[in-house]
């Protein structure tokens, strides 16, 4: 694939008017025909062709105006049909006839067939493997789409909009036609047919129109569909409530697919979902599980106004839909359960996919400038960061101005296809305030570094701080511009309350947001009375790596005292972490593990606290992971070191705490009746890691197996499960408990994908030869990407000891697969790749094995451009 490059954007030279669509349904040979209406754009040259996107097409016929097209007007050539000699004005018609066979689509990109569903996926290039057309975000048109198919097999024909009608059509088949009003990019289309069953309900949106909610599952799967109706239903709520915004078609359908890509899709009015994110019931699902569903059900949905009434000009402006996106579902969440300790989850998450893509080979800005493969730019960038920087937005201008510029948004670009720029001048426009600085947090790569020192001068009551801002080179971008960048913070003093500075110079403020504009900054804060303790970043207000080197009792008096439930949370994992990249140094060089008291006297505090909610004292349990140790480090990373520090850190909590544990293992217990909400699934939280760490001070299985054996949810279940793998992966009862498990839940796919993960996880140079005997296992299906995920993507991801082995066995291993899976779904193999990217933070040995893995793919036969892309980022 050549590059694209955002410079080079511009209108087509046609507009497209309007289409319909027929398919005649076929597992093997499915009939496509597109009639397209288009009139030559104004003001483009009277002699430019129609050039039109197609990608492994097999057209059967092209017409002008219903008349066959003389073979010398048109040429199809490298995916791309050429159309010449066509009106200087007036519309015209062209007639594309394909044949398509979703059998054989194992890309799941397009038309495809899955279980016998047809059903179909187009952002962002899929589009152009069903028809050539201008499969591209700014063309928007409005849809009628006509479908054919056996009656028998496909009772349920759907596509976006409004259900026009349906009728018989010839022996053994009917048709049903769709309209959607609401004109559309291609990437945005759907169709979907085949025998499935239903849970409907309904909305009654706030200006008082029903409308009708469908979830379509596979018959006998409706039970399991209940609670992403639920969830559906309070997202249409919220987002009237808080965003103002009405849905705006008569019907909202979900239909889950078994073989799907990646999450969902939110296809005008018809979203496609992996059934992972909408099947659950207590036996079934975790509390993460129900978390998920409902995140991914409220992004979907809120993508009908954030991506489908305002998409993107081009795929360069995607964070404009999906970091607003991603906002808007993290705030929901929030309302819907524990601010503070969702976005304790979320900054979990963000460093520890988003940081390391920021610190590696594959960096790259929120808003790209160029791209070979687009679709490996739906990323934790363009997603995570995105949202991260909308909320600074809303953080710098305050919640009221921020609603002010969402508001104008709105109103501005409804039915536009618009870029970063509309968006940002929404805000500048709404609040008079200059936004171009702040802007570069779209265009610079890489994670700011924030090194702070602090003074305090007690004869004059003033206190110091001193600001110095950094952001690392990233791939194409050597030099960085200094950043805006909001920080929330708090002055401590020791009876508890806050500082009321006289007055602060060096630094605009905003209530409690400090604006750091400058690389290097001095900050005063005069009429403090005693030395108070500075709590920055609360609420994690910007994504930034901050160096400060407080004392640990400092962090402690924070992580006990802070107002800011996040900044608590940081604190302590501001004291872990050096505990544990001194842990890990001393264990690579054979030295004696020390632990500060302070930190684990801390966390066992916290994790007592009854006055605090159990989801935080979980959070809090869960220490830095191996993961976070490892990006602490920094580089010339051995994880066998980190992991034995981390367990010798474990050790030393799990004994001092081990009563504490024992108790609040007891008394988190949610007996009876599973309820998936919050403050339930905070207490099973809070129990499960209880239970990890009396594993390690008894140093016995029984108490895992016997919470598995008792087990009423899969929370509670999986968790003891997980604590038996990975803390007694010989044991009998661990054998006897994975093997139950197995049976009970052989015939449910997403159950048997947590067996696969939790096994593939199990820490330790053995894990390479179990997921080997795994994948023969005939529970698996290397043609169902959750499988694949669930397996080899899980092994890579999340089993840093297992994966890399000292040997680069792991590595030959994910070289294998990916060169196996790429020609089958190249999107599944160049996702699973990206394991790689911190493979220059390994230590020597083990970068070598990485490079030789990186090399043998990069000269596979027929590599996809998807993980060439990929990789030849990774070894540049
Ligand atoms: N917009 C889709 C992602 C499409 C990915 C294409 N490779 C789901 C989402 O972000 O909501
Ligand atoms: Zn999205």
């Amino acid at each position: 694939g050549r590059i694209i490059n955002l410079a080079d954007y511009r209108p087509t030279d046609f507009v497209l008017e309007r289409v319909d669509l027929t398919f005649e349904l076929d597992p093997t040979e499915t009939k496509c025909t597109s009639r397209m209406l288009f009139h030559r754009r104004e003001g483009a040259a009277t002699d430019a062709p129609l050039v039109l996107d197609g990608d492994e097409l097999n057209m059967t016929g092209l017409l002008y105006d219903g008349m066959p097209m003389e073979a010398e007007r048109f040429t199809e050539e490298d995916d791309v049909l050429t159309i010449r000699e066509l009106p200087e004005t007036g519309s015209f018609e062209i007639t594309v006839e394909t044949v398509i066979n979703p059998e054989a689509n194992t890309q799941l990109m397009g038309l495809y067939r899955t279980n016998g569903i047809y059903c179909t996926q187009c952002e962002a290039e899929g589009f152009r493997r069903i028809t050539y057309f201008y499969d591209r975000p700014d063309v928007l048109c409005v849809y009628t789409v006509n479908i054919i198919a056996d009656k028998e097999s496909c009772p349920l024909l759907l596509s976006n909009g409004n259900f026009l009608g349906g009728a018989g059509y010839g022996e053994g088949k009917h048709f049903a036609a769709w309209f959607d009003p609401h004109p559309k990019p291609s990437y945005l289309f759907a169709l979907v047919a085949g025998d499935l069953g239903v849970v409907e309900d309904s909305f009654t949106t706030m200006s008082g129109r029903e409308v009708a909610l469908k979830i379509y599952v596979e018959h006998g799967k409706e039970p399991r569909a209940s609670y992403a109706m639920d969830a559906l239903k309070r997202s249409m709520k919220w987002d009237e409530e808080v965003f103002g915004r009405e849905y705006d078609l008569d019907i909202f359908m979900i239909v889950a697919v078994s073989d799907f890509n990646m999450g969902a899709m939110e296809n005008k009015g018809l979203n496609v979902f992996n059934d992972k994110y909408v099947l659950a019931d207590p036996d079934t699902a975790t509390d993460a599980d129900y978390a998920n569903i409902e995140a991914i059900i409220a992004h979907e949905y809120f993508h009908n106004w954030t991506g489908n009434r305002i998409t993107c000009r081009d795929w360069f402006q995607l964070c404009l839909k999906e970091g607003l996106t991603v906002y808007r579902d993290h705030e929901f969440s929030a309302d819907q359960r524990s601010r503070a300790v969702k976005r304790i989850a979320e900054v979990r998450h963000l460093k520890s996919e988003q940081f390391p893509e920021d610190a590696g080979p594959l960096a790259h800005p929120v808003r790209p400038t160029k791209y070979r493969e687009i679709n490996n730019f739906y990323t934790t960038t363009v997603y995570e960061k995105g949202s991260e920087v909308t909320r600074m937005i809303a953080t710098i201008l305050g919640a009221e101005l921020f609603k002010k510029g969402m508001d104008l948004y709105f109103e501005r670009h409804d039915g536009d296809a618009a870029t970063i720029e509309d968006f940002v001048k929404c805000f500048e426009d709404a609040s008079g305030r200059d936004l171009s600085q702040f802007s570069l947090w779209y265009h610079q790569a890489g994670t700011p570094l924030v090194t702070v020192s602090s003074a305090y001068d007690q004869a004059k009551g003033v206190f110091t701080l001193s600001f110095e801002q950094m952001v690392p080179p990233t791939p194409g971008q050597s030099a960085k511009e200094p950043m805006h960048i909001p920080l929330r913070f708090g002055l401590l003093l020791a009876d508890g309350t806050e500082a009321e500075p006289q007055a602060i110079e060096g630094a605009e403020v905003t209530g409690d947001v400090l604006h750091l504009t400058q690389r290097q900054q001095t900050v005063t804060f005069s009429g403090i009375p005693t030395r108070p303790v500075v709590t920055l970043n609360r609420g994690f207000s910007a994504p930034i790596n901050l160096h400060f080197e407080q004392s640990p009792a400092d962090l402690a008096h924070i992580a006990r005292h802070d107002s800011d439930f996040f900044a608590r949370w940081q604190a302590l994992s501001d004291i872990a972490l050096p505990n544990l990249v001194a842990a890990a140094r001393n264990a690579r060089n054979a030295a004696e593990i020390a632990v500060d008291p302070l930190l684990v006297d801390t966390l066992v505090a916290i994790a007592g606290d009854e006055t605090l909610e159990p989801a935080f004292r979980a959070q809090i349990l869960a220490l830095p992971s191996e993961a976070d140790v490892a990006r602490e480090h920094g580089g010339n990373n051995d994880p066998d070191a980190i992991r034995t520090g981390r367990e010798a850190v474990m050790a030393v909590a799990a004994h001092k705490g081990a009563e504490l544990f024992a108790a609040l293992f007891d008394r988190n217990h949610t007996k009876g009746g599973f309820t998936p909400d919050a403050a339930s699934a905070g207490k099973r939280a809070l129990r499960n890691a209880a239970l990890g760490y009396l594993a390690i001070a008894e140093g016995r299985p029984d108490r895992a197996a016997k919470a598995f054996e008792t087990a009423d949810n899969m929370t509670d279940m999986s968790a003891a499960l997980t604590v038996l793998a990975h803390r007694f992966p010989d044991a009998p009862e661990t054998a006897a408990a994975l093997e139950a498990f197995r049976a009970r839940f052989a015939d449910n796919a997403l159950v048997i994908d947590k067996w696969f993960s939790i096994q593939s996880t199990i820490p330790g140079h053995g894990a390479l030869e179990r997921v080997r005997t795994l994948m023969e296992s005939p529970l698996f299906n290397r043609s169902n990407p959750n499988r694949v995920r669930a397996l080899v993507g899980t092994f890579a991801f999340a089993n840093p000891t297992g994966f890399n082995r000292a040997d680069g066995a792991g590595y030959r291993f994910l070289a294998e697969q990916i060169l196996e899976i790429d020609p089958k779904n190249p999107q599944l193999a160049a996702r699973i790749l990206t394991s790689m990217r911190s493979w220059r933070a390994l230590e020597d040995v083990r970068s070598d094995h990485a490079l030789n893995a990186l090399r043998t793919i990069a000269a596979g036969e027929k590599l996809s451009s998807d993980v060439s892309d990929i990789v030849e980022r990774m070894l540049k």
